[in-house]
């Protein structure tokens, strides 16, 4: 069982925002009951960093934008395939919000990600063309902060990519998978938990934590 180290340990709460929580356009089933465990989690870093879905209107990652159907459309970017969403995390915007009982006054930073108008940012280190990075890795890595623990929203796209960036940038990731949720969309899941085997991130239960 790790002991939290506090020194060198992170929390990276992911994208708990309004519009991924129940009455959501982009709602994660089940993405409320993550909130109390999490904040109790928190209370046991030093160190915590929140992320922030961040877009701008008419972004590409928008099904509206491109007159296509959410969920079950993607576009071909640049980049490769993108899927579309439900307008959601308008910059600014009420949904855009993390959730009140998780704007914890600890959290020493809040990163903002998928601000680019042609690009996405599931990952909170890399965005979605697999090159252009969001700072965090440099972020961390001057604060010497190494081991880093993923919960949020959601388990098969954003803290999914996120742990999978993290552990390919040099960090140890872990995942508390009993303190996230997924979106599952066919196959999403099954292709998150493969690529943290492959790439030995461990998945760990939050009572691993907190005894
Ligand atoms: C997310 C889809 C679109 C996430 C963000 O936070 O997992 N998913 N934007
Ligand atoms: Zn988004």
């Amino acid at each position: 069982m790790p002991n939290i180290l506090r020194p060198t340990d992170a929390l990276l709460i992911i994208d708990m925002q309004l519009d991924f929580l129940p009455g959501g356009p982009l709602a994660v089933h089940d993405g409320d009951s993550i909130i109390p465990g999490i904040k109790a989690l928190a209370a046991r870093f030093d160190h915590v960093i929140l992320t922030q879905d961040w877009h701008p209107a008419a972004h590409i990652s928008f099904a509206s934008t491109h007159g296509k159907q959410p969920f079950t459309d993607t576009i071909e970017a640049p980049y490769g395939t993108q899927t579309l969403w439900p307008d959601h995390c308008l910059q600014g915007s009420r949904g855009a919000e993390i959730h009140p009982d998780l704007a914890l006054p600890h959290a020493e930073l809040i990163l903002r990600k998928g601000f680019r108008q042609n690009i996405d940012s599931y990952s909170a280190f890399t965005e979605n063309d697999g090159a252009t990075p969001t700072g965090l890795a440099g972020y961390l890595r001057e604060r010497g902060l190494k081991r880093l623990f993923f919960a949020g929203l959601a388990y098969d796209f954003c803290v999914g990519f996120s742990a999978l960036a993290a552990a390919k940038l040099g960090f140890e990731a872990l995942v508390v998978e009993d303190l996230s949720r997924a979106i599952d969309l066919p196959g999403t899941i099954d292709a998150a938990n493969q690529a943290f085997a492959s790439l030995s991130i461990q998945r760990l239960a939050s009572s691993e934590l907190l005894s």
